[in-house]
C-alpha cells in the first residue's frame, strides 16, 4: 500500500512572489503527500544548489526546468518504490542527481519530492507526519525562536543584524508560550509606532517589524520594552536570540564586520558580543561570524561558554561533514536545520542525529521565502529537537507552522509537552 504510484510537480509561488516547486506523491494505498521547497535570501555559500531557469520570465527565477526534472527524471525512477522506506527513496534521489551539491536535478527538486514522499507515507497510514517519522511517543513541542524585528537581507532598513528574536519559555504549554509571544509582538507594534512613527510597523520577509533603526541596541531595547509592556519579565519568562547572519556584514578584504556604523575586527566582535550578553538576556546567537569563521566561533565560544548558545547556519548549511568539522573544532553549541540547504530529509536527519548524539542542539528552521507548507512543524515534533525558527506570528506562511503546532498540541491532548527552558542553557 506504500508503493509510489504517481509523482508530479508544478510551479507555484513563495511568500516573496518568487516561483518555487511543489511536488505531489500518491501511493497505491491512496496516500497523498504534497510539499513545497522554500528559498533563502541570506544563503550560505556551501548550500546545495537551487536551480533556476534564468531568462526573462520571473526575472530569471522560474523553476520550470526543476519541475521537468521531477516529472521526467525523478518520477519514473521512484515510481514503484516503497514510500515508507523514505531513506531508500532519498538514496535514489541522491544517486539520480549524482553531484555533491545537487546541481544536476536541483536541491529544490529533491527537497519537495523528499518531503512529499514522507507525507504520502504518513497519509497512507492515516497518521500525521510527525508520528510517522517520530513514532507514537513523539510529544515534545518546540520552543520558538520568534523573529519579531527584521534587519539585514530581510528588510529595507539599516539594522546590521538580520533577526532579533524572543524565546518564550515561561509557559507549560506551547499554546501559552505562543500567546505570550503574540502579546509581546503586539506591544512591540505599539512601542515602535509611538517611538518611530507609523512607517516603523511595516514588516519584513519573516513578518517581524522592520523599523528605521540603525543600531543593534535600539532593537534590543525595543524587545525588552515590549516584553515588559506585555507584563512579562525579560530573562525570566522570555529570553532573546539573535541571527547576526554575519557573512552579510563581513568585509572580506579588510577582515572586519560593519556594525552600528563601526568597523570591528573579529576580536572586537568577541568583546561586542560579550557586552551585549551582559546588557541583555540573550541566550542564542546564530552566525556571529562569517561562514568560514570556524576559528572565530570557537574563540567566542570559549569566552562565553555556558552563557549563550552559539549556532551555525551559513557556517554549517545542514551538511553533515561540515557539522562534524564544526563539532571537532568546538565551534558551535548547535546548528540550524533547513532541508533545502542539503536537499533531502534523510540527509537532514543525519545532521540532527549527529548533533543530538553529541549533546548539541538542532534547530528546525524555515527560510525567509516560504510557502504555506507546514512540514517543519512536524519535523520539530518528530525529532523532539526542542526548537523551531519560523518567524513572527504574522503572514500566512509563518502562521501556517504555528497553527499546525497548535493542532499537534490539541491532538496530543494531555500527552503534549512543551520544551520551554529545558533545551536552553
Ligand atoms: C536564516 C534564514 C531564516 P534565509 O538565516 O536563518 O531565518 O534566512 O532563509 O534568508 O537564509
Ligand atoms: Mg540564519
Amino acid at each position: 500500500m506504500f508503493v509510489i504510484d504517481d509523482v508530479y510537480a508544478l510551479q507555484i509561488i513563495d511568500s516573496r512572489g518568487d516561483p518555487t516547486v511543489e511536488a505531489v506523491i500518491i501511493t497505491d494505498g491512496g496516500g497523498v503527500g504534497r510539499a513545497a521547497t522554500p528559498a533563502g535570501a541570506s544563503k550560505g555559500r556551501y548550500e546545495s544548489l537551487e536551480l533556476r531557469d534564468g531568462g526573462k520570465d520571473y526575472g530569471g527565477k522560474g523553476v520550470l526546468k526543476v519541475v521537468e526534472n521531477v516529472n521526467k527524471i525523478i518520477a519514473s525512477a521512484i515510481r514503484g518504490l516503497d514510500s515508507s522506506l523514505y531513506r531508500q527513496v532519498d538514496g535514489k534521489l541522491i544517486e539520480l542527481d549524482g553531484t555533491p551539491n545537487k546541481s544536476r536535478l536541483g536541491a529544490n527538486a529533491l527537497t519537495a519530492v523528499s518531503l512529499a514522499n514522507v507525507k504520502a507515507a504518513a497519509d497512507t497510514l492515516g497518521i500525521p507526519p510527525f508520528q510517522f517519522l517520530g513514532g507514537f511517543k513523539a510529544n515534545l513541542l518546540p520552543t520558538p525562536l520568534m523573529n519579531i524585528i527584521n534587519g539585514g537581507a530581510h528588510a529595507g532598513n539599516e539594522l546590521p543584524f538580520q533577526e532579533f528574536m524572543i524565546i518564550p519559555v515561561g509557559a507549560d504549554r506551547f499554546s501559552d508560550a505562543l500567546k505570550m509571544a503574540v502579546e509581546v509582538y503586539k506591544e512591540l507594534r505599539k512601542y515602535l509606532k509611538e517611538k518611530y512613527g507609523p512607517l516603523a510597523i511595516n514588516v519584513g520577509d519573516e513578518g517581524g517589524y522592520a523599523p528605521p533603526m540603525r543600531k543593534v541596541s535600539e532593537a534590543l531595547d525595543a524587545l525588552v520594552n515590549a516584553i515588559r509592556g506585555a507584563g512579562y519579565s525579560e530573562g525570566v519568562d522570555i529570553f532573546l536570540a539573535l541571527d547576526v547572519a554575519a557573512s552579510y556584514i563581513y568585509d572580506v578584504s579588510k577582515d572586519v564586520y560593519r556594525v552600528d556604523g563601526r568597523e570591528l575586527s573579529s576580536s572586537d566582535m568577541v568583546e561586542y558580543y560579550k557586552e551585549l550578553i551582559d546588557l541583555y538576556p540573550i541566550k542564542v546567537i546564530e552566525d556571529p561570524f562569517h561562514e568560514e569563521g570556524f576559528k572565530e566561533f570557537s574563540e567566542l565560544r570559549k569566552s562565553v561558554r555556558g552563557r549563550v548558545l552559539l549556532i551555525g547556519d551559513d557556517l554549517t548549511v545542514t551538511n553533515v561533514e561540515i557539522i562534524r568539522k564544526a563539532l571537532a573544532l568546538n565551534s558551535v553549541d548547535g546548528c540550524i536545520i533547513k532541508v533545502n540547504q542539503v536537499g533531502t530529509l534523510s540527509e537532514s536527519e543525519d545532521c540532527i542525529k549527529t548533533l543530538v548524539n553529541s549533546g548539541k542542539k538542532a534547530i528546525i528552521s524555515h527560510r525567509s521565502g516560504e510557502t504555506e507548507d507546514n512540514v517543519i512543524a512536524h519535523l520539530s515534533v518528530a525529532y523532539e529537537t526542542g526548537f523551531i525558527k519560523t518567524g513572527a506570528p504574522a503572514r500566512g506562511e509563518r502562521t501556517a507552522k504555528y497553527n499546525e503546532l497548535l493542532r499537534i498540541e490539541y491532538w496530543l491532548g494531555g500527552e503534549a509537552r512543551y520544551a520551554g527552558k529545558s533545551k536552553l542553557l
